[in-house]
């Protein structure tokens, strides 16, 4: 972004960028979903699943984004694409690693009744294999944040795992912890131990569940930091399809992550968050009261949060998000 600096000219340049975001950008926001012919099969904050058939479905990334919880009034220019773009790309990566739900991201491959919204659904949709899902999050922590922080501030554990004494926030941990969780009636998940897991899905499970959650995560976060993206944390879905143990859902984006800019990592406070910092900050300088309904965002909050999104696909990636 130009900052552009003229003294007393500076109040009326600001004041005509406000208002410069094109009529074809906030066009191009997708707020809501609305296939008639299709069946909504589950929808998130952000997400909408809807069901092909049996063995299909679609998914689909909006341009909503949540902060403290709620989904705000404005969309995010690009936000649903990029987020998918990253998914692919992950998608590609990991393939040796572990099966993922990935049928095709092709709209001209998907079926006649959606060529219609072929343009809505190009680059932010997917269509996926049908998985019986697994009713546990695969959490995995290369270091110390949000609710792991807090457990450990009071407990010196995280999921029911002894950490070194002495850990500041945000710290990296010797070692990847794999800290599973489960879906609470409150809507927050709820952190549980290994053995609560086991209790849940079987031991025998849980061991292949963890053990592919820290693969996969140490081999992409491994790639991400070279790419000076530290992903703090990550939670994966994973179900079972024919194709054996499958991972499902979004992987590793900054919304089911936490991307942080690495040449910015000081450890011993939080950090900044790659994507939402100025979202972040936007609303604590109004003094939301974090209640609903959430505000919407300042076309420039909304346009420069997009251009976060955006350079941390060219950033992870090196390809460029197509127009
Ligand atoms: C599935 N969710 C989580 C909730 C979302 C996603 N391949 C699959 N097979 C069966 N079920 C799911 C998937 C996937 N992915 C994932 N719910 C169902 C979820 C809300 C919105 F986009």
């Amino acid at each position: 972004m130009t900052k552009i600096s003229l003294g007393l000219e500076y109040a009326t340049i600001s004041a005509c960028r406000i208002s410069l975001m094109s009529p074809e950008l906030l066009d191009s926001v997708l707020l809501q979903t609305d296939f008639p012919e299709l069946k909504l099969h589950a929808s998130g904050k952000v997400r909408d699943v809807y069901t092909l058939d049996q063995d299909r479905l679609l998914f689909v990334a909006t341009d909503r984004i949540s902060a403290f919880d709620y989904v705000l009034a404005t969309g995010i220019p690009h936000k649903g694409r990029v987020l998918t773009q990253i998914s692919l790309f992950w998608f590609e990566f990991l393939r040796d690693l572990v099966p993922n739900h990935l049928l095709t991201a092709d709209v001209s491959q998907y079926l006649a009744p959606l060529q219609q919204y072929a343009a809505q659904l190009q680059g932010r949709s997917m269509i996926v294999a049908r998985a019986e899902m697994f009713p546990v999050e695969c959490v995995v922590r290369g270091y110390i944040s949000g609710s792991a922080w807090k457990e450990y501030k009071a407990t010196g554990t995280v999921c029911g795992i002894a950490l070194p004494k002495g850990l500041q926030e945000s710290d990296r941990l010797p070692e990847p912890i794999f800290t599973p969780s489960t879906k609470a009636t409150s809507g927050h998940d709820e952190n549980i131990s290994f053995a609560e897991m086991s209790k849940l899905v079987g031991p025998e499970l849980s061991s292949q569940l963890r053990d592919l959650t820290l693969t996969v995560y140490k081999k992409a976060a491994d790639y991400a930091l070279q790419k000076g993206i530290i992903i703090a944390d990550t939670k994966f879905e994973f179900g079972r399809t024919p194709r054996g143990i499958t991972l499902a859902d979004e992987v590793l984006t900054p919304d089911s992550s936490r991307f942080w800019p690495a040449d910015k990592y000081a450890p011993g406070r939080a950090q900044e968050s790659f994507d939402k910092q100025y979202v972040r900050d936007y609303l604590e300088q109004i003094r939301w009261n974090k209640r609903p309904p959430a505000p919407a965002l300042p076309v420039e909050v909304a346009r420069r949060t997009s251009e976060k999104y955006v350079e941390a696909y060219h950033q992870l990636t090196g390809l460029e998000l197509d127009a």
